[in-house]
């Protein structure tokens, strides 16, 4: 069975770029019912319930055809949010060391990567995500997804992604999606995304 995690830090943490109320009902409300509803697909199928998330997510079309759009949308939306908490903290370091040299090599400038994914975040019709990976190639992307289908469907490692559903931010910015991507950069946890990228590079 899987389990909604635990954040590391409080509700109210975030604030005042994401509200203490926004992040409990984000947490108890929408990921629970992902994880409950991952579950209810899975609860006939014993074998399945004991495979990672990632296996499950990466072999959707050999699941019963009954069951794979719910474990895409249930199981995409556990694996997206369990990342997307650690992707933030309070007072989050600004980003350095190889990720950094390799972000403006890349994209010339961090300034250009943020510029790149927010437009990955506006243009986002409906219900997304937008996220920087290591793309199958290997090189560093910006790459948007729809509803909650995960980048490793794609074949894309995710090393930073961001929830424009509006249950993300409506609470707080109701329409305005584009103060949520400008106030949410100033809680990024960047040794968090740098350390995905190092384990991606194994090193
Ligand atoms: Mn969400």
């Amino acid at each position: 069975m899987f389990v909604l995690p635990k954040l590391s830090y409080s509700y109210d943490s975030l604030e005042p770029y994401i509200d203490a109320r926004t992040m409990e009902i984000h947490l108890t409300k929408h990921h629970q019912a992902y994880v409950d509803n991952l579950n209810k697909a899975l609860s006939a199928y014993p074998e399945l319930q004991k495979k990672e998330l990632e296996y499950l997510l990466l072999n959707l079309t050999s699941l019963p055809d009954s069951i794979q759009n719910g474990v895409n949308n249930n199981g995409g939306g556990h694996y997206n949010h369990s990342l997307f908490w650690q992707m933030m903290k309070k007072d989050g370091a600004p980003l350095k060391g190889l990720l950094l040299t390799d972000i403006s090599k890349k994209f010339g400038h961090i300034d250009v990567l943020k510029e790149s994914f927010d437009n990955a975040a506006k243009s986002r019709f409906g219900s997304g995500w937008a996220w920087l990976v290591l793309n199958k190639s290997g090189d560093l992307d910006i790459i948007s997804t729809a509803n909650q289908d995960a980048p490793i469907l794609q074949g894309a490692y995710p090393l930073l992604g961001l929830d424009v559903w509006e249950h993300a931010y409506y609470l707080q910015y109701q329409n305005r999606r584009v103060d949520y991507i400008q106030a949410w950069w100033s809680v990024v946890n960047w040794d968090y995304v740098q350390q995905r990228y190092l384990e991606a590079l194994g090193k």
